[in-house]
């Protein structure tokens, strides 16, 4: 942080025992955390504090790489990339930083003289769970991305003091806990007080004429918060940059209620510090907004405000003014969350910085740009006028104006054309008047993007047509990708071992030369070794599974897998009726050859989601009834794992044979799960949504399960009447599986639990399960059978981790710095004697 008052000017001279990578004096250096940090003898020392001392020693082997990092940046007068999102989704911090580091094994002989193994004290981390799924890991794996391509950057968010609730099962239905993330303290974070910025709310604005007699606008909040950051280091993989993760925590202004506290309203005064708080203290725990929520708008407006404000403070401290600020910064929107950021530069540099609106149109409009990530209409996020109108008067003017100057522009392109008008207008005003975020999103921003070719394709074709018809030229598609860091290296040392082995590591930072792997599908001692390895770790998360939920499970069945968060368009209730379907061949059948498997679901629901709770409470019906009869003798096994997150998922996806990615055509906007799996060796099943498509391209048709409608032919079906009652009566088995769970048979003789369920499926059924059943189902069986053939199934496997590539979130990210936001890398020089294995 530049500190306009320092004088202070010197190197950074930090002690040995602060930077030093051999285990020795790690070793030296945890003994002294343990003993100054946690105030602890070695003797008395809990694995908590063993773990908080550890987690000290390394982030002073980071705090070096981040100040010279920051130092370096100010001193070049970079330009940056700011990633703002109301989620990140990180994970734990320490197993990745030494990975990063590179200082795994020494760590590991460092800590074995405590007793106890590295792991375990990896294990003891809380997982901040800033995110709901898939758009807030994405958020993660790309700061990653960007540190260890070595681009300037910075995450902006919130830091949620409760994160995404843990989730227990009782009776089988969800019960949402508190998140406690901080109950222990974060060592990852550093709290910078003194760069707190305030953010306005309420109020009104009034008109005046300044000194050079300029009519200007002034906003007379009602009340004030302060946003305070919390930062976190987020290193590259084996190269010097850590970039900065600034999360903000709304407090209350000391100053703001000496008014109120003086006139006697203490009550006043502790009201106003309660509700500022608030505003940071927890995620909204849905993946689809939740309309109207008064606290959400204000959580993204803190957020927004502040990061913007501290931009322009760094910007200030460099630069004489902030003409060039869109030279030196580029802003992506993760979503519309922080799309309100379009009005706040406007506001910044109007009313704060006094630019005239063209020239702060400029700017911003070439600061600005939006990544969408649904296709679902109902996520499209708005705002009713009268709650934005009253949290945010001023931002509501600008963005009236804005709105007037696009559509008198509009107004000569397409003269005459109504329905033109109201359907690109940033406000909605077919019945209650809203403001729309993404139509905000698209016009100020420079660049609009979706997350996945078919993705990309539809919103052109049709939630963004209008749009696009537009500004073609400020659309493209960027799939997303993850980290390898985290998904294949940290969660899966047998597997980089091996592959290792073969064809060095190279593909840790350059992802296409798993290619290399092909040379070895032929090779007999090859697959043998990789089955073995596929072998342990299945162990391994049956002994995981038996610990958690007591069920036993066969490593050597096919570990068939489903982990995301519950959505009926995601149709985990898809994957029921297929069980369902094999439960009902056994039990007329008791004799069938079938491939054993064992189902494993994990995800969470909204808390007010009624379907999403009653698929789990449905998951967990069937696991009973199913595991508890003897006529099945353990060849279908189901297990529903309570809590799935971060660490779970580090967990599941190097064990999984089978990935299920079963969305209706069209809905999935790119999903990220799929290309995790599938880098684990896992085989898809899937339906040609989001990147599942990409993902078939790469590996090959002949190495993908593909089932199910095209995107076209929902639409077509939609459009021509989609009657699901026609497939219930026609498919003898798949009524017969309705029937069953409508019966009560899975929920102890009672019928009317399942109902809502089974009669959506059979007089609705929005995301058509019933039109893919049949597909689905023989699909599934093609699976079983190749399965048995473990010497073809291997191939498959070897085929599709090697044909990956593509995936990595650091080829993303090339793309969205080449090509949205023109950003190079820096290196960043340390010392020579603090390098990893100098
Ligand atoms: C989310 O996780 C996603 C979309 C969205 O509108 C809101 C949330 Cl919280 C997901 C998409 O559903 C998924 O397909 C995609 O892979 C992911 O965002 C990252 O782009």
């Amino acid at each position: 942080d530049p500190s306009p008052e320092s004088t202070f000017v010197c190197p950074i001279i930090i002690e040995d025992d602060r930077t030093g990578l051999d285990t020795e004096t790690i070793r030296r250096a945890l003994r002294d955390n343990l003993l100054y940090i946690q105030g602890k003898l070695p003797e008395l020392a809990s694995k908590n504090d063993l773990y908080m001392a550890l987690a000290y020693t390394i982030r002073d082997r980071l705090l070096q790489r981040w100040l010279t990092t920051q130092q370096t940046y100010l001193k070049k007068d970079v330009r940056t990339v700011c990633y703002l999102s109301a989620e990140f989704l990180v994970g734990p911090h320490l197993a990745n930083n030494l990975i990063n580091l590179g200082i795994y094994e020494q760590v590991e002989k460092a800590v074995s003289e405590s007793g106890l193994k590295l792991e375990e004290l990896i294990a003891q981390e809380e997982e901040p769970g800033l995110g709901n799924g898939g758009l807030g890991r994405l958020a993660a794996c790309y700061l990653d991305s960007l540190s260890t391509l070595e681009i300037p950057a910075i995450g902006y968010g919130i830091r949620y003091e409760f994160g995404i609730f843990d989730q227990e099962i009782h009776d089988g239905w969800q019960v949402e806990i508190t998140d406690k993330w901080l109950q222990y303290g974060n060592p990852w974070e550093i709290a910078r007080p003194e760069a707190g910025v305030e953010v306005k709310f309420g109020g009104y604005t009034e008109s005046y004429t300044d000194e050079n007699g300029n009519y200007r606008s002034r906003w007379i909040p009602d009340y004030v918060v302060k946003g305070i950051p919390y930062d976190t280091p987020i290193l590259g993989y084996r190269v010097n940059t850590a970039n900065t993760m600034r999360l903000w925590k709304s407090e209350a202004c000391e100053s703001f209620d000496f008014g109120r506290f003086n006139r006697g309203d203490y009550y006043g005064a502790v009201d106003n510090k309660v509700h500022s708080e608030n505003i940071s203290k927890v995620l909204y725990p849905n993946d689809e907004p939740i309309q109207g929520k008064e606290l959400r708008l204000e959580q993204q407006y803190f957020f927004v405000s502040c990061s913007l404000q501290d931009m322009i403070r760094i910007h200030l401290h460099e630069n004489p003014s902030l003409d060039n600020f869109h030279q030196k910064w580029s802003v992506q929107l993760n979503d519309t969350h922080p799309s309100v950021g379009v009005a706040e530069l406007m506001r910044l540099l109007i009313d704060v910085h006094h630019f005239d609106w063209d020239k702060a149109w400029f700017i911003t409009q070439n600061t600005f740009a939006y990544t969408n990530h649904t296709l679902l209409p109902e996520a499209l996020e708005k705002w009713s006028l009268s709650i934005f109108g009253r949290l945010l008067p001023r931002l509501m003017e600008i963005i009236y104006e804005i709105n007037h100057r696009f559509l008198d522009k509009i107004r000569i392109i397409y003269p005459h054309d109504d329905g033109k008008m109201s359907r690109l207008s940033i406000i909605d005003e077919s019945g209650e008047k809203y403001v729309r975020m993404a139509h905000l999103a698209c016009v100020g921003s420079q660049a609009i993007n979706g997350v996945a070719a078919l993705h990309t394709e539809l919103l052109k074709k049709d939630v963004l047509r209008d749009f696009y018809e537009l500004f073609p030229e400020k659309f493209s598609n960027k799939t997303n990708g993850v980290t390898p860091r985290r998904w294949i290296v940290s969660s899966n040392p047998r597997l980089t071992f091996a592959i290792t082995e073969k064809i060095g590591e190279n593909w840790i930072k350059h992802l296409e030369d798993l290619r290399g792997l092909e040379n070895y599908v032929d090779d007999g001692g090859f697959r043998d070794s990789w089955r073995r390895i596929k072998y342990d770790i299945k162990a391994d998360l049956a002994n995981y599974i038996d610990k958690k939920v007591g069920i036993k499970v066969d490593p050597s069945t096919l570990f068939d897998v489903q982990v995301k968060r519950i959505h009926e368009y995601k149709r985990q209730h898809l994957n029921v009726l297929h069980i369902v379907t094999l439960y009902h061949r056994l039990k007329n059948n008791p004799n069938l050859d079938i491939t054993p498997r064992t189902f494993i679901f994990g995800g969470k629901a909204a808390p007010g989601y009624f379907m999403a709770k009653l698929i789990i409470k449905l998951i967990n019906s069937v696991a009973e009834v199913i595991d508890n009869d003897p006529t099945i003798g353990g060849r279908l096994k189901v297990v529903f794992l309570p809590d799935y997150n971060v660490t779970f998922g580090q967990r599941v996806y190097p064990a999984a044979d089978l990935s299920e990615q079963i969305s209706t055509a069209g809905k999935e906007a790119s999903g990220t799960g799929n290309m995790k799996f599938s880098m684990n060796g896992a085989l898809t099943i899937g339906t040609l949504d989001g990147a599942n498509i990409e993902i078939r391209e790469e590996v090959g048709a002949e190495n993908f399960f593909l089932f199910g409608l095209t995107t076209e032919e929902v639409y077509a079906k939609k459009a021509a009447g989609y009657n699901p009652q026609e497939y219930y009566y026609h498919n003898e088995e798949l009524r017969a599986v309705l029937d069953l769970i409508g019966s009560g048979f899975f929920s102890r003789g009672d019928s009317s639990l399942f109902r809502p369920l089974v009669d959506n499926l059979i007089y609705d059924d929005p995301y058509m399960l019933l039109a893919d059943y049949q597909s689905y189902i023989d699909c599934q069986e093609g699976v079983g059978h190749a399965y048995k053939d473990q010497e073809h199934w291997s191939r498959l496997a070897i085929l599709n981790v090697a044909r990956m590539g593509k995936f990595s979130s650091d080829r993303s990210i090339r793309q969205y710095c080449e090509e949205i936001w023109r950003v190079q890398p820096v290196k960043i020089e340390l010392p020579d004697y603090t390098q990893a294995n100098a």
